[in-house]
């Protein structure tokens, strides 16, 4: 049976994934967690009893990694590594975690699974690419410079690098993706999404960073489960996958419409303090993943995902509901 190591399984991403791996494949899988304020090991109950383990513990604990890792003995065996500090408004606070996570934790995960020779999937983001301007031509692809803002994208830049450097250097079994913005359930209050669909159903207001005008490019969590399955199956060795579905939109475009959903006037919002060194726009060219690999996002159509998104979150109130006090005291000392 294959087993797979998840770091960050507690989390948004990860936990989406463990759900469809123990859906889709006969895998048992290990979930690696340090269980810091942004995991949900609420969303790993119910799943089937001895598909899934979870062990609290940091991914830069040395000794605690190498046993993990070194139990991954069998030819489909695979470490898929998405524990990070994940939050740009976090990083730009206070940045020394997302450092000794994100960077100091994947090397510690790149020496085990070399020690062990063990297949590693690194999972990172479209941020790593930097900016483009609102009408420029081209998309992110794998042959983009880096050019990250933040000290979340540059620690992620950062840890894509040091993979790269292993896999050259010594020969370690490694592929990486680059995924652009997800949603989806579980994801934590304090991202732009679900901050706004919380806001609107506790009775608060929405909070639009500037003009509104920034870009992201939005994706399922599950089709971002979907895509990495498909690069550990299928993926070449050494090789980055960009992981996106086509979904550009503004962020004024957004709220626009998750408060026509939820039944208020598009335009009854707030417009709230930027963000320092607010990236303008993302967007992901997918067609080597796709062409490659014959992978298709399941989720093409963002109004319906966002409509049923807000289902979620009217449906996981007990979830949600302790952890929006701490979030937005912290946004309102910052003017947001
Ligand atoms: P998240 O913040 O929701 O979850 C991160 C998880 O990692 C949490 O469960 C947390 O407890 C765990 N973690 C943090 N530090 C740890 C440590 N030192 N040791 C072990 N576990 C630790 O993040 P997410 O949004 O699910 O993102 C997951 C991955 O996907 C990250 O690598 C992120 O960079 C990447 N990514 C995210 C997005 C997005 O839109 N959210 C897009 C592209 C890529
Ligand atoms: O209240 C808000 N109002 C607002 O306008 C918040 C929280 C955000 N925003 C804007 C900022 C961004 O332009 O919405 C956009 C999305 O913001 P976030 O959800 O914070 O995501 P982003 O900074 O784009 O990063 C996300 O996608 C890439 C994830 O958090 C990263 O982990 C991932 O790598």
């Amino acid at each position: 049976m294959q087993r797979l190591l998840v770091t960050g399984g507690a989390g948004f991403i990860g936990a989406n994934f463990v759900r469809h791996v123990v859906e889709q494949t006969e895998a048992a899988v290990v979930v690696l967690d340090k269980l810091t304020y942004a995991s949900s090991p609420e969303a790993l109950e119910g799943l089937p009893p001895g598909r899934v383990e979870l062990v609290t513990g940091d991914v830069t604990d040395e000794s605690l990694v190498d046993t993990l890792v070194s139990r991954l003995t069998g030819p489909e065996d695979a470490v898929v590594h998405f524990a990070a500090e994940s939050h740009n408004d976090n990083s730009l606070h206070d940045p020394s975690p997302f450092i000794q996570t994100n960077i100091v934790g994947t090397f510690v995960l790149l020496e085990a699974v070399r020690r062990h020779e063990v297949r590693l999937h690194h999972i990172s983001t479209d941020e790593v690419y930097g900016d483009l301007e609102l009408d420029a031509p081209e998309r992110f692809t794998e042959a983009t410079p880096y050019r990250p803002s933040s000290p979340y994208s540059s620690s992620k830049a950062s840890a894509d690098h040091l993979v790269r450097a292993w896999v050259r250097s010594f020969g370690v079994r490694a592929t990486i993706s680059n995924c652009s913005n997800n949603y989806g359930p579980w994801q934590h209050v304090e991202k732009f999404i679900p901050r706004q669909i919380t806001n609107l159903l506790a009775g608060g207001r929405v909070k639009l960073y500037g003009s509104g005008e920034n870009v992201r490019d939005w994706i399922h969590a599950e089709d971002h489960s979907s895509a990495v399955l498909a690069i550990l199956d299928r993926g070449r060795i050494g090789e980055t996958y960009l992981i996106g579905a086509d979904g550009e939109r503004s962020n004024l475009d957004v709220v626009r419409t998750l408060l026509t959903l939820l039944g208020h006037q598009a335009d009854d919002f707030d417009h709230v303090t930027d963000r320092p060194g607010h990236d303008l726009r993302y967007a992901i060219d997918s067609g080597k993943l796709r062409d490659e690999l014959g992978w298709r996002p399941a989720h093409r159509d963002l109004h319906e995902g966002l409509a049923a998104t807000i289902d979620w979150y009217r449906e996981h109130r007990l979830w949600w509901e302790p952890k929006k006090a701490t979030v937005e005291t912290a946004y309102a000392a910052k003017g947001q």
